[in-house]
């Protein structure tokens, strides 16, 4: 069975999926596309035989759409993920799910009256090759209980309308779902630490900042979000656990000698990073679409709890006190119940 999708939001990842769509996962087809840019919906379309319609419901309720996803600005998202479940359809949303929790609540009202699962949440770390061989040696109990997580998040650099609470909204939200899912736990408190600020970045911004989390069970987390560090995009995090730890690895890339010097590149963007996790987060979600089967990855309640959490991040990063986290303590049973 070919999977027929509508896509919403056609500018820079909703061109790189559609791309994905069409040409790396084999059983998806992109029929309809919607973007508030016509020119560039009309352009998307054409280049993949696709038709692009008047509206954001229009894509969602053709009877040649099977799925959906969405992929325009972010507090777009709500009201597109909301049609969707209205018509019943499944729907692959981009982070955030919506900018605000109280959005993201009335998303899950209307998936828990549906009945059935039908969001995922574009968190894509939890397909990272990397990630889920630490989360398999976590849970293999090889290194014991873990105490303390060490990451950081490093982009080269960023434009001039990224902003200090971007580092939380933004960049900081994929290390705060992948570390609820790799421990299986939920973020109960954060405290944003602001280091001295580099020289390369414009006057507005606070960068780096230090974010640190402690889990229901525990464990304390630290997170350096440096956006403007200039050698490249780099991603780590180690497990710190009873019995040993275990470290994200480098990606794969080849040593080069020469000039008088041994050395190894560093990927320059987040596109390259993660591509295969990309990829495998879309094959793994068409399959259910077309197996007519729950969707395994991120739900609307992990959309919920990174929006909560970063909305705690940013109270902290203008207090500077730590934010106790209340409003995940139970999990509804619909998506797994008792809180993680
Ligand atoms: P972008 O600005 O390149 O594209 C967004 C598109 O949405 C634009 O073409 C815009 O015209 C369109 N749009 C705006 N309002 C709309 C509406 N009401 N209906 C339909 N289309 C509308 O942004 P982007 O970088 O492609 O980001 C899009 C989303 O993807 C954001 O939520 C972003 O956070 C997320 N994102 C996720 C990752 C990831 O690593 N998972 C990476 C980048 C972006
Ligand atoms: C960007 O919006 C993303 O989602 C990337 O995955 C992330 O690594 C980057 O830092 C963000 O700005």
């Amino acid at each position: 069975m070919t999977v027929r999708i509508g896509v919403i939001g056609t500018g820079m990842i909703g061109q790189e999926h559609i791309r994905r769509l069409t040409h790396v996962i084999t059983g998806t087809r992109v029929t309809a596309v919607f973007d508030i840019d016509t020119a560039r919906a009309e352009e998307v379309a054409a280049s993949v035989g696709a038709r692009a319609l008047p509206s954001g419901g229009e894509v969602v309720d053709a009877a040649d759409v099977d799925a959906v996803v969405i992929t325009s600005w972010g507090p777009t998202h709500a009201e597109h993920v909301l049609a969707a479940v209205a018509a019943g359809k499944p729907v692959f949303c981009e982070k955030p799910l919506a900018t605000t929790a109280e959005d993201c609540l009335k998303i899950i009202e209307a998936e828990t009256a549906h009945g059935t699962r039908l969001v995922q949440v574009g968190f894509m770390r939890r397909y990272d090759a990397g990630y889920r061989e630490m989360k398999r040696v976590i849970e293999s109990g090889a290194i014991g209980a873990p105490l303390i997580v060490h990451c950081a998040h490093r982009n080269a650099s960023v434009p001039d309308s990224y902003t200090s609470e971007m580092a939380c909204q933004d960049t900081a939200v994929h290390e705060i779902d992948v570390l609820r899912w790799l421990l299986d736990d939920e973020i109960r408190s954060v405290q944003v630490l602001r280091p001295r600020r580099t020289r390369n970045a414009r006057e507005h911004l606070q960068d780096p900042q230090i974010m640190l989390f402690e889990t229901a069970e525990g464990v304390r987390i630290d997170l350096e979000v440096f956006v403007n560090c200039r050698y490249g995009y780099d991603i780590q995090c180690e497990t710190v656990g009873e019995e040993g730890l275990v470290r994200l690895p480098d990606p794969a890339a080849v040593s080069v000698r020469g000039a008088g010097r041994n050395s190894t590149a560093v990927l320059q963007d987040w596109q390259g990073r993660f591509e295969n996790a990309f990829d495998t987060e879309f094959r793994e979600w068409a399959a259910s679409v077309a197996a007519g089967t729950e969707p395994t990855g991120p739900s609307s309640w992990d959309g919920y709890a990174a929006t909560v959490i970063t909305d705690a991040l940013v109270t902290s990063l203008h207090s500077g006190e730590t934010v106790r986290i209340d409003a995940l303590a139970t999990r509804p049973a619909f998506y797994g119940g008792a809180g993680r």
